[in-house]
């Protein structure tokens, strides 16, 4: 898909605020410092849409990104941001369950993992959160331009087996510096919004 006129809608913290329509919402997961909001910024060829920082924690809200009044990226707060109090780690925690609990219209989880590392005890934790959630979701190795271009497909073979033995969900490799992952990755958004 080509998103033409990508748009920052809303910063919520509390469910009034989230957008009243029905828009599909595509929801970025992941701890502090993954990579979620340069991930919209790169499948729309934008560098500032969404706000990224090389200082972890930063995003304590949900922001919405409008695409083309077709569907939502949904850029929720990270976890496990360890400089954050214990009561900010638990408040921004709930947050993340009230949204993923209550809205009706999420259509597709994306997780975010780093590709240079095994999932943390806090990745492990949303990860089956999200299973048991029952949503539709994928998982993203990102950071690829960290390692070698030649060991790509098999760190991520291995990273998929390490959390999802059974290799039923979906598991691209994805990075912000190296451009060549995104069309497949949008292929099967495509596929899955369907629109
Ligand atoms: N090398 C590399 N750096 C990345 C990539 N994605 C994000 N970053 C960097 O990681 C830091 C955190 O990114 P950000 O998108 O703000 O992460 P968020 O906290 O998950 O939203 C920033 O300094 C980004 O430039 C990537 O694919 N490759
Ligand atoms: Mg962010």
């Amino acid at each position: 898909m080509l998103v033409k006129n990508p748009k920052f809608e809303v910063s919520a913290v509390n469910q009034k605020q989230y957008p009243k329509n029905n828009l599909p919402e595509i929801v970025l997961v992941g701890k502090s410092n993954v990579g979620k909001s340069s991930f919209i910024n790169t499948m729309i060829n934008r560098k500032k849409l969404a706000r990224t920082s090389s200082e972890p924690g930063k995003t304590r809200q949900i922001n919405f990104y409008n695409m083309d009044d077709l569907f939502y990226f949904v850029d929720l707060p990270g976890y496990g941001f360890s400089k954050m109090s214990k009561n900010e780690q638990e408040q921004v925690g709930k947050f993340i369950e009230e949204y993923l609990f209550s809205r009706k219209q999420i259509a597709l989880i994306v997780f975010l993992l780093d590709i240079r590392h095994s999932p943390t005890q806090n990745d492990k934790l949303m990860y089956n959160y999200i299973i048991s959630s029952k949503l539709p979701f994928v998982i993203l190795a990102n950071k690829a331009d960290k390692i070698a271009i030649t060991k790509v497909d098999d760190t991520v073979k291995s990273l998929q087996k390490e959390l999802n033995p059974i290799g039923d969900i979906p598991t691209f490799p994805f990075s912000s510096e190296r451009k060549i992952y995104k069309d497949a990755v949008w292929e099967f958004l495509d596929d899955f919004l369907n629109i």
